[in-house]
This record gives C-alpha cells, structure tokens and sequence, in this order.
C-alpha cells in the first residue's frame, strides 16, 4: 500500500485526498504535524527536503512531492476516473485553472510565508489574515468569471477534474481567513456538488484521523 505523509487542515494535502478518493485508491496516511514543525524533522526532510506536505510514498519505496504532480501521477496509474480531460485543448486549460490556485493563490497563503510577514512586516493576526484573503479574492474574482461562462456541471467539465482537487480545499481555506465566499455564487455552487459526493466527504479535514 502507499503512503501519504500529509496534515489534515493542509489544502495540498486535501488536494491529494481527493484524487485517491476519487480514484477509490487506498492509502496508509501518515501525520506529520505543522503546528509543531514536524515537517522541518530529520525524518521529514529525509523524504522531502522542502520541508513540505504532501508526499506520497510508493510500494516500491520511491517518493513524490508537490500536490499536483502527485496527481498526474495518481492519473497515468489510475486513469478511471480521469482528472485531466483527454481534449488537448480542455486538458489545458482545466490545468490551467488547478494552477491559479496551486501556483498562484496557495503558496502566497502558505504557513511559513505567513509567519514571514507576521516576523518581518511586523504583522499581528489581522494583517496576516488580511493578506491571505486579499490573495485568495483576487485568483476567485478571476476563477467565478471563467466558471460562469461555462454550463458544465462542474467549473469546466461534467465530473470532478484536477480542478475541483484544487478549488474545495481552496475554499476551505478561504473561509478560515475570512473571506466573502457568497461573492463567488458559481464556485460555491460547485463547493457544494462536491461536498455531497463520497470522496470529497472522506477526503475532508474534519475526516481526517488527526484533526485537532
Ligand atoms: N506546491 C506544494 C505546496 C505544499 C505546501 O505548501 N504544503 C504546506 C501545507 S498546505 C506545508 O507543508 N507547509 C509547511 C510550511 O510552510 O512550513 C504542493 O502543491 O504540494
């Protein structure tokens, strides 16, 4: 069986929960706790010396960080569902979208970029949340107008995508810092379809064996 080395409230943790729900894949989870810095341990840095979650541990021993090659790996291994459209053009730009979220809004909300600014911009509670929430409006004004142009079940297509992998931990993140979600009616439209669906229930922070 593999493993996920992961933490329950981390979003890129969440992001791979999904995709092996999705993918009915079974995995041994492992916690490695952020509040205490375990991710910065001798262990944990011996299998990702980014001192980051997630990481997923094959059978055969072999290691694989960052959320989003990890499921393009979970994709080619275990194609049905499909997270990725075949369409070249689709494929595109569903990865597109993951990566608004993946590159461009969660790293700037990250835990050690966050404990940056509070230490060196002198920043208590509320700039930091004010921060982290001017980040995550921003990518969502940009995530609602393309999710509106299109008529697709979910944001661009008929099933859960690398898209949704990426959106729902995104918005659980983004109510942790306070943001107006109802401003987004489209992306919580699709909130909700997946969070009826089994995968994205077992695959919830609050699910998960360590939660706080
Ligand atoms: N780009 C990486 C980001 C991973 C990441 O930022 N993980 C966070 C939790 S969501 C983490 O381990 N943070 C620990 C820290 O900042 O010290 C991915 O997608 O896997």
């Amino acid at each position: 069986m593999m493993t996920l080395h992961g933490y329950w409230r981390s979003s890129a943790s969440y992001r791979v929960r999904i995709g092996l729900a999705l993918k009915g894949v079974a995995v041994k989870h492992v916690a490695v706790n952020l509040r205490d810095e375990s991710q910065k341990s001798k262990d944990h840095l011996a299998i990702n010396p980014q001192g980051f979650v997630p990481v997923l541990e094959l059978e055969n021993g072999a290691v694989l960080t960052q959320s989003l090659a990890i499921l393009e790996y979970l994709d080619a291994t275990y194609p049905d569902p499909a997270l990725l459209p075949m369409d070249p053009l689709l494929r595109s730009r569903v990865k597109a979208a993951a990566l608004t979220i993946a590159a461009d809004i969660s790293p700037i909300q990250n835990l050690s970029v966050l404990k940056y600014i509070r230490a060196q911009h002198d920043q208590g509670d509320a700039g930091v949340t004010q921060w982290a929430a001017h980040w995550i409006e921003t990518g969502f004004v940009t995530l609602e107008n393309i999710a509106q142009s299109h008529k697709t079940d979910f944001f661009m297509t008929n099933a859960p995508s690398l898209f949704e992998c990426c959106l729902i931990p995104q918005i659980y993140n983004a109510c942790r810092f306070g943001v107006d979600i109802n401003r987004f009616p489209k992306l919580m439209t699709i909130d909700a379809k997946c969070r009826e669906l089994p995968a994205f229930i077992a695959a919830a922070p609050e699910n998960q064996a360590d939660v706080i």
